[in-house]
């Protein structure tokens, strides 16, 4: 099968608004010289010259950027080079509304347990699915988990996952995002949709607890992935995979926000996930921190592991949001113990770090101002980081050579910590230049990328089509709204080994339903690109 030859000259598919810093990146040596022309007129409107030539590695090809940030007028564009041009964008104040609406709705149309209604969902409509009570695995106890999103393209709950969703969610709130009107059951309610979306799961993931011990299933699937099948059409016996340190210290931290946000529209529920988080911090807190150790699989389970050997992020997470939440004595004094040299940084589903970094920089930092300034630095180092290796990939991002699993969720991390980083900063001009790149890290994600793809369905000029999902494989169309994974330079799926042989890192993606290690979706990697965009919608 022929790998499709992308596109030369690319820029974000969706457009930028009037005042953003805009860039196109052409994939040529020799070609200098740009012109922005007006779609609807073929009149030239601007004339540029690309910069330096970049060496890229990771795609293979001498890359160059121009800087179209002056076209400020509103309209319909591309631009050409020689005999490349780009697909058309948009420059437009509202050029993201419709898109941040269904990224926003994709988690309400991945909910599970409930009817998602035909008003709303269209043909993605389905009734209660996945209401049967689970087994916990290696008893004949049974418990009800209704309730919560589909983690991705299969049906699974899995609770590290649902945490990092829950928590972009709730960091985008903070910052601002209050908006009620984009169209899930709730809207119009009075309380923000986000917050409204991250019930759901937090709803979900209260009765993931063992009330007797106050540890955190893993997650509930399957023992095995479902067919391709719809949702409703699941029906094989669900399982509560083992409790979990990972889950647990998550638990106890998406809880804890919950308490501190909640608590203005609704007194009980608030006091209720917080009841929770502290009765799930005695499990973690049990004087035998030396032998907690990562999630693996039992060996009748295959489906996500989700498997993390390095639990002390997610623990010290947990500890710095009790304490934030209650400004307890007791937390802040666990906040020490469990600060560990060595964290894992990063906002994934596995390295919690900088969640508990950030959080830790709104607390009241007296007496453990060392581990408050530790975190500072540790954001602002990284933001550096991406700067650097962001100025040489000739896209704005700070993917070198090694493209992983999920690798759109990256780009989006790295936005998110941008933005943080812009946050804390205190110098002005470093923040500015830290939001500017926040906001490329968009651009490449709706199509300034070596690919040319729009990587969010339903958008774009070219934008995936057959994505791993099995609701939109079952039906034959792609759900909107939905960020695939994107490039994997590790090819983990079977048509990614056997198509993607001799594909440079960057280009090692495919739009086939097969390829899940490139093309599914996650609620997850949607969550990230909704706390980006909540800053630039
Ligand atoms: O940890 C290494 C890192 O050291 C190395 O630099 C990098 C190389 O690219 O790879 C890293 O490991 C990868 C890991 O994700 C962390 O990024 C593994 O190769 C990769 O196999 C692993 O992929 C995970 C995948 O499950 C398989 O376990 C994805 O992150 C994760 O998003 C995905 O999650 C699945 C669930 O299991 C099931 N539901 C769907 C969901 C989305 O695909
Ligand atoms: O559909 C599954 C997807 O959600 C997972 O990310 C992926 C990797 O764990 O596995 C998918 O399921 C496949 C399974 O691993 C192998 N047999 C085919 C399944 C569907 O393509
Ligand atoms: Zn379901």
């Amino acid at each position: 099968e022929a790998v499709p030859v992308p596109p030369r000259m690319n820029t974000s598919q969706i457009g930028y608004k009037t005042e953003d810093k805009k860039t196109v990146t052409i994939a040529s040596e020799k070609i200098n010289t740009f012109y922005v022309i007006n779609a609807e007129t073929g009149e030239e409107v601007y004339q540029g010259k690309y910069n330096d030539p970049i060496d890229s590695k990771a795609t293979g090809n001498i890359l160059r950027q121009g800087d179209f940030s002056e076209v400020k007028t509103k309209g319909r564009y591309y631009i050409q080079s020689g005999d490349y041009k780009t697909y058309e964008f948009t420059i437009d104040d509202d050029v993201y509304k419709d898109l941040y609406k269904d990224v926003v709705k994709m988690l309400y149309l991945q909910r599970c347990g409930c009817e998602v209604t035909k008003e709303i969902a269209g043909d993605f409509a389905h009734g209660p699915c996945h209401t049967q009570v689970a087994k916990v695995f290696g008893t004949d106890e049974e418990k009800d988990v209704s309730g919560g999103w589909h983690d991705a393209g299969d049906y699974g709950r899995y609770v590290v996952a649902g945490a990092k969703t829950i928590e972009d969610l709730l960091i985008a709130y903070e910052n601002g995002e209050e908006a009620d009107d984009y169209g899930i059951p709730e809207s119009g309610n009075g309380v923000p949709d986000l917050l409204d979306e991250a019930r759901y799961e937090l709803e979900w993931m209260l009765k993931m607890q063992d009330e007797k011990s106050g540890g955190v299933y893993h997650k509930v699937t399957g023992l095995g992935f479902p067919d391709t099948v719809l949702a409703v059409d699941e029906t094989q016996e669900l399982y509560l995979a083992p409790i979990s340190y990972a889950a647990t210290g998550d638990f106890v931290a998406v809880m804890s926000d919950a308490s501190r946000l909640y608590e203005k529209y609704d007194k009980d529920f608030a006091a209720k996930c917080l009841a929770a988080a502290e009765k799930a911090w005695t499990y973690i807190d049990d004087g035998k921190l030396e032998k907690h150790r990562g999630y693996t699989n039992p060996k009748e389970i295959v489906t996500g592991e989700y498997s993390d050997g390095k639990i002390s992020d997610e623990q010290f997470w947990g500890a710095v949001s009790l304490y934030r939440a209650t400004k307890d004595e007791k937390y802040k004094k666990a906040v020490r113990d469990f600060y560990k040299e060595n964290l894992q940084m990063g906002l994934g589903w596995a390295d919690m770090g900088t969640y508990a970094f950030y959080a830790l920089l709104k607390t009241d930092p007296d007496d453990i101002e060392d581990i408050v300034e530790k975190g500072r630095e540790a954001i602002l180092m990284r933001a550096e980081e991406i700067y650097q290796l962001a100025s040489q990939s000739g896209f704005n991002v700070a993917l070198d050579t090694d493209y992983p699993w999920g690798s759109n969720m990256s780009v989006a991390n790295d936005g998110m910590l941008l933005m943080m980083a812009a946050e804390i900063n205190g110098s002005d001009d470093s923040a500015d230049k830290y939001m500017e790149l926040a906001k490329k890290q968009l651009d490449y994600l709706l199509g300034n990328n070596a690919l040319g793809y729009c990587f969010v369905t339903g958008y774009g000029t070219v934008s995936p089509i057959h994505p791993h999902h099995r609701p939109s494989q079952v039906l034959g169309k792609s759900m909107k709204g939905m960020l695939v994974g994107g490039p994997n330079s590790n090819r983990e799926d079977t048509y990614a080994q056997a198509v993607l042989k001799d594909i440079p890192p960057a280009l090692c993606y495919a739009d086939n339903e097969q390829a899940y290690s490139l093309n599914e979706i996650a609620i997850y990697w949607n969550s990230p690109l909704i706390c980006l965009m909540s800053a630039f919608k």
